[in-house]
Parts: C-alpha cells; sequence; structure tokens
C-alpha cells in the first residue's frame, strides 16, 4: 500500500514530521492500525537496523530514524491503547542497566496497556533495585525487562536473582525480551517467562497471570 510504503520509507531517511503527518493520514484512512505499526514503523527500522549493520548508517543516522519512529508511535498510541482501559494487572517496565534503547519497550508498554494492563514504565538504563523498588511500591504482579545489547542482557539475571531473594518471591512474576533474547536464555537465568514481540507479550503475560484471554 503506497501510504504504508511512504510511512516506511519516511521513517528510513528520519523524516519526523512527515512519519507524523503520513501515519496521521494512514489513521485517518482508516488503515488499520496494526499495519501502520509492523508494515510501517517497525519495518522501517529493520531497514535502518540492517543499514547500520552493513555500514551504510551511522550512529546519526539511527538517531533521527529513532525519533521519527517515536513519533509516529506518538500518533498511534491512542489507536493502540484504546478499548479495555480495566487493569486487569499491574506490570513495571523499563529497559535494564546500562541499556538506552527504548524503542521495543516502549511498543511491549503500549501493547500491554492496550489489553488493559497497568504498566508503570521506569524508562531505560533500570537498575535491579528500582526494578524490585517499584514493584513492591506499585504492588506489581509482574516485571518486564527488556535488552538489546548483549552486553546488558545479563542485567536481567540480577532482577531474577533480586525477586527471587526477595518478600516478592512467588508473588511477582518475570518476562523478558529484546533482540537478544531467546526462550531459552529466559530459561537459563529462572525467568518466568519470554516474547518475541509486543503481541505474543500480552498473550505470555496473560498466561503466566491465569488471565483468560
Ligand atoms: Co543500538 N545497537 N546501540 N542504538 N540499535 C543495536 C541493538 C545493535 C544490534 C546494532 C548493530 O550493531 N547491528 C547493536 C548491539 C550489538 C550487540 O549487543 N551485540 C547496538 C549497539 C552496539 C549500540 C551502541 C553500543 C552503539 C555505540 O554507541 N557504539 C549504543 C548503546 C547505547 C546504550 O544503550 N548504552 C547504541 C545506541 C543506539 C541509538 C541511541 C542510536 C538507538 C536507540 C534509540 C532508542 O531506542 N531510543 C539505537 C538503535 C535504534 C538500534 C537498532 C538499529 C534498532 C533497535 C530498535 O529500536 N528496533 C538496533 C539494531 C537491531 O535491533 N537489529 C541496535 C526496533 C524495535 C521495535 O525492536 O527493540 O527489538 P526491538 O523490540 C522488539 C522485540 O525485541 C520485542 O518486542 C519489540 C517489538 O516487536 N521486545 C520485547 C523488546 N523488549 C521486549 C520485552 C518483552 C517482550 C518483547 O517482555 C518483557
Amino acid at each position: 500500500m503506497a501510504l504504508i510504503d511512504d510511512i516506511r520509507n519516511a521513517l528510513v531517511v528520519g523524516n519526523a514530521p512527515k512519519v507524523t503527518e503520513l501515519t496521521r493520514q494512514a489513521l485517518e484512512g482508516n488503515i488499520p492500525v496494526i499495519e501502520i505499526l509492523n508494515s510501517g514503523l517497525v519495518s522501517g527500522m529493520d531497514i535502518v537496523a540492517n543499514k547500520w549493520k552493513s555500514g551504510e548508517y551511522y550512529i546519526p543516522n539511527v538517531l533521527i530514524a529513532a525519533r521519527a519512529m517515536k513519533q509516529g508511535m506518538e500518533i498511534i498510541k491512542p489507536k493502540l491503547i484504546e478499548g479495555d482501559y480495566k487493569a486487569k494487572a499491574v506490570a513495571v517496565a523499563g529497559t535494564v542497566k546500562g541499556d538506552l534503547h527504548d524503542i521495543g519497550k516502549n511498543l511491549v508498554v503500549m501493547m500491554m496497556e492496550g489489553a488493559g494492563f497497568e504498566v508503570v514504565d521506569l524508562g531505560t538504563d533500570v537498575a535491579a533495585d528500582k526494578f524490585i523498588q517499584a514493584a513492591r511500591d506499585k504492588k506489581a504482579d509482574l516485571i518486564l525487562m527488556s535488552a538489546l545489547l548483549t552486553t546488558t542482557m545479563m542485567g536481567m539475571k540480577d532482577v531474577v536473582a533480586a525477586v527471587k531473594n526477595s518478600d516478592l518471591k512467588g508473588k511477582v512474576k518475570t518476562m523478558v525480551g529484546g533482540a537478544p533474547i531467546t526462550d531459552k536464555f529466559a530459561q537459563e537465568i529462572g525467568a518466568d517467562g519470554y516474547a518475541p514481540d509486543g503481541s505474543s507479550a500480552v498473550e505470555k503475560a496473560k498466561s503466566l497471570l491465569g488471565i483468560a484471554a
């Protein structure tokens, strides 16, 4: 679809005003929000990732594309989270210590909110004790962790261990995700769940907490 292609292309070159405008047009044209997200914004970010990997793009190119992605996500957010606002459960979410990537984490937070979860977003570079404190303060059912770097993913193990060594043991489930994370890794560090993307994160969270789909 031409409009979706245009959103993707504008994101790849980091043209945030154009991404914003075209995303708004797509919503007004009743293009399904999931299609705008997956075929436009996420697919554009995949192209950016490949260009960086191949050396065609440098960090400034990636940063302006990430800014365009965020602005596009802001436009679709109300549509993505509309519907049942009744909190089914409380989750705290964050990108682990040392890691500043937040696009995927923000996406997961939006999808969880859209499914009725109350999510307390702790942002990026979140240390284990901050996850624990927030989970305790908010009486959370679930801790959602994201990591994009192989050098930070072990921070998830610290959080899982901190939960098991605290009064939260048995009360709070832990879930992990992010580009370098696998189901095998989740099992190795003792996390309760893993999901490869936002939609499956919602399904996994519901199944961990025994919430009917
Ligand atoms: Co970064 N970076 N980066 N970066 N960056 C990667 C991750 C990298 C793979 C690129 C590459 O080299 N090919 C590489 C990591 C290599 C490695 O660890 N082996 C890398 C590097 C090296 C770095 C720096 C170290 C670069 C430098 O400074 N020399 C630096 C680190 C900074 C830091 O964190 N301390 C850095 C910086 C940056 C930018 C600031 C420029 C920017 C981040 C902007 C931002 O987030 N606000 C950036 C970006 C954009 C990327 C890539 C290109 C794209 C990431 C992204 O947003 N993807 C990335 C390449 C890649 O991933 N292939 C890369 C789109 C997003 C929708 O996907 O985040 O995977 P993702 O989320 C998905 C799933 O993973 C999942 O659902 C989401 C939706 O489907 N998911 C979960 C995520 N969290 C989940 C949690 C769940 C469940 C599912 O449950 C709790």
